[in-house]
């Protein structure tokens, strides 16, 4: 059985089994706190959990294969055994191959499935795949990101994405702008202003927008980033106004916060019924 998106947003919880994540790194390395970290998102109302075993923040180690599919495999598996809908994060096809012969539903790729084999592989198991755009690669994407008009030069590399892999027969997808992957703070606002028209393709938008640097950036009174702990706020406002504009899933760390932050914007806008 595919991943079905619910009617209303669709909240995917982020679970990284990474020693080096930028938020919860080092938290769920050992399977078992993993798997009840998963179990805790889900009863904050995760409908999807985004099982990953790399870290992608910029200058991060990239991790052998065999060693990504053993932090991953049995998280993936014991949740899905429990009947939760798990997508894996990954840009290499052999580990989203075990993930899925494990029970994972949705492949989370943020190279938009660049690697020709990662298209067969979300080809022949019939997978949702994420597309998600990056300007470069994590090790250097932040060095000097440049762009024409960045909602127009995205938007346009996803359609092109999402061309190829509908070529080689993948046949659902979503699209994601990659908010923080080779974009400046500026890039990263223009791009949630114009949610809209990635949401105008017609598919899925999913929008990642979890503590990332440049929330710290823009609430620091330095030229450092603002901590974790005071990027929640900009977290569930940015959250917020993508789901506004139509974006279907959100990738959030916290998943109960968010959706209080959900409950109230829905309830001014439709009234308490
Ligand atoms: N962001 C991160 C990782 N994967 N996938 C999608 N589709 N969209 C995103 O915005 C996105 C993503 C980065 O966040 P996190 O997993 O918390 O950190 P790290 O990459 O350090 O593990």
């Amino acid at each position: 059985m595919s991943f079905v998106l619910p009617s209303g947003p669709c909240w995917m919880g982020v679970l990284n089994v990474t020693p080096d994540s930028f938020s919860d790194g080092g938290n769920y390395l050992d399977a078992s706190r993993a798997i009840e970290r998963g179990l805790a998102l889900v009863e904050d109302g995760a409908h999807l959990v985004d099982v990953g075993g790399e870290s992608t923040r910029p200058g991060a180690e990239p991790v052998q294969e065999q060693d990504e599919i053993r932090r991953v495999l049995p998280v993936v598996s014991a949740l899905a055994e429990q009947g939760i809908a798990v997508s894996i994060d990954t840009m290499k096809p052999v580990v989203a191959r075990e993930a899925i012969a494990a029970g994972a539903k949705v492949v989370n790729d943020v190279t938009a499935l660049r690697d020709p084999a990662m298209r067969a592989v979300c080809a022949e198991t019939g997978v949702t795949a994420c597309l998600m755009h990056m300007q470069g690669e994590p090790r250097t994407m932040q060095s000097s990101p440049t762009y024409t008009d960045v909602v127009s030069d995205v938007h346009k590399s996803l359609v092109e994405s999402v061309r190829v892999a509908k070529e080689d027969g993948v046949r659902k997808v979503w699209i994601d702008p990659g908010i923080g992957f080779g974009k400046n703070l500026q890039h990263n606002l223009s791009l949630l202003r114009g949610i809209n028209q990635f949401v105008a393709t017609g598919l899925p938008v999913l929008v990642g927008v979890s503590r990332k640097s440049f929330i710290g950036r823009l609430v620091s009174d330095t030229d450092e980033p603002a901590p974790l702990e005071r990027r929640e706020e900009g977290t569930y406002t940015a959250g917020v106004w993508a789901l506004s504009q139509g974006a279907r899933i959100l990738r959030v760390h916290n998943v109960a916060a968010q959706r209080r932050a959900w409950t109230m914007w829905e309830a001014i806008g439709r009234g308490i019924k």
